[in-house]
């Protein structure tokens, strides 16, 4: 059985393990950043999810894509702490930052808790609905955090490398797609090109496999969840600048984002933001 064995990047000086893991992605379309989120933060993040799912009643959605026995929790940003460390992580940030560029956005921040019992879900590519030919520069960063081991008896997200420089996308349910499972430790981080094939595994234990899905798009095209219509301004105005300008309080490259030439930052009491490009 084939296993995805990425030699360690932890052991690695800072910009040694950016750029092999820019490497990676760049040649096979992923990359495991091993065991990088801190023990308090898996402990909050499980916490905080069991909480918002009792306290909201959330059941699996019951489709193909989502799965009828996966836990799936949107727009986590709007519930604020432990949620607003995840898109600026220092080991993560970085690595998308070099396969997108540091002007990209936090797409959508979602939870998938994959339930005993949960079958395959179809394999896809995570920007499949973007109409541009293949094989294209990555528009799309996608990440899914460990928060319980992963393992391919319990869903680990499975995945087709080099699957990122296809000229085509998968086509939605057919079967007999060879993939391997993206295995790693609780406290590990999958980063993929959003053009890579893959999709969650199927669930064959008694637990859940509980991941958190942290994706980034081009600070150029729409983000997958309306992040400044879906968290409240207010809640907004407390995050650190480096998040109110990945959710979309900023402007790319000086032009796109632009509220009458100012920067939508100022929205949040920020004072300075960054000029027009006409005016440079
Ligand atoms: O849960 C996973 O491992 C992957 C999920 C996924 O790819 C998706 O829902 O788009």
């Amino acid at each position: 059985m084939l296993r995805v064995m990425p030699d360690s990047l932890a052991d690695l000086p800072g910009s040694d393990s950016i750029d092999r893991a820019l490497a990676e992605i760049e040649d096979r379309g992923y990359t495991i950043l091993e065991n990088v989120i801190d023990e308090d933060q898996l402990d909050a993040i499980t916490e905080a999810l069991d909480r918002i799912e009792r306290e909201h009643g959330i059941q699996p959605a019951g489709n193909e894509f989502e799965g009828h026995q996966t836990v799936r929790i949107y727009n986590l940003l709007a519930h604020g702490d432990p949620f607003t460390a995840i898109p600026i992580h220092a080991s993560l940030l970085p690595v998308v930052e070099g396969v997108l560029d540091p002007g990209c956005l936090v797409s959508s921040l979602s939870s998938i808790a994959i339930g005993p019992g949960e079958s395959a879900q179809p394999i896809h590519a995570d920007d499949q609905i973007i109409g541009l030919a293949r094989p294209h520069a990555p528009v799309v960063c996608n990440s899914m955090w460990a928060i319980t081991d992963f393992t391919e008896e319990n869903g680990a997200t499975r995945i087709v490398p080099g699957s990122h420089k296809a000229s085509a996308c998968p086509e939605y349910g057919i079967s007999g797609i060879e993939s391997i499972p993206a295995e790693m430790k609780r406290g590990s981080i999958l980063v993929w090109n959003g053009s890579l094939w893959h999709g969650g595994g199927a669930n064959q234990t008694n637990e859940r496999r509980i991941g958190i899905a942290m994706n980034y798009c081009a600070g150029f095209i729409r983000q997958q969840e309306n992040q400044q219509l879906g968290i409240p301004r207010d809640l907004a105005a407390t995050f650190p600048e480096r998040l109110q300008r990945l959710i979309g309080y900023g402007v790319y490259r000086h032009l796109i984002g632009h509220i009458d030439k100012r920067d939508p930052i100022e929205l949040l009491g920020v004072e300075g933001g960054i000029k027009s490009i006409w005016d440079l």
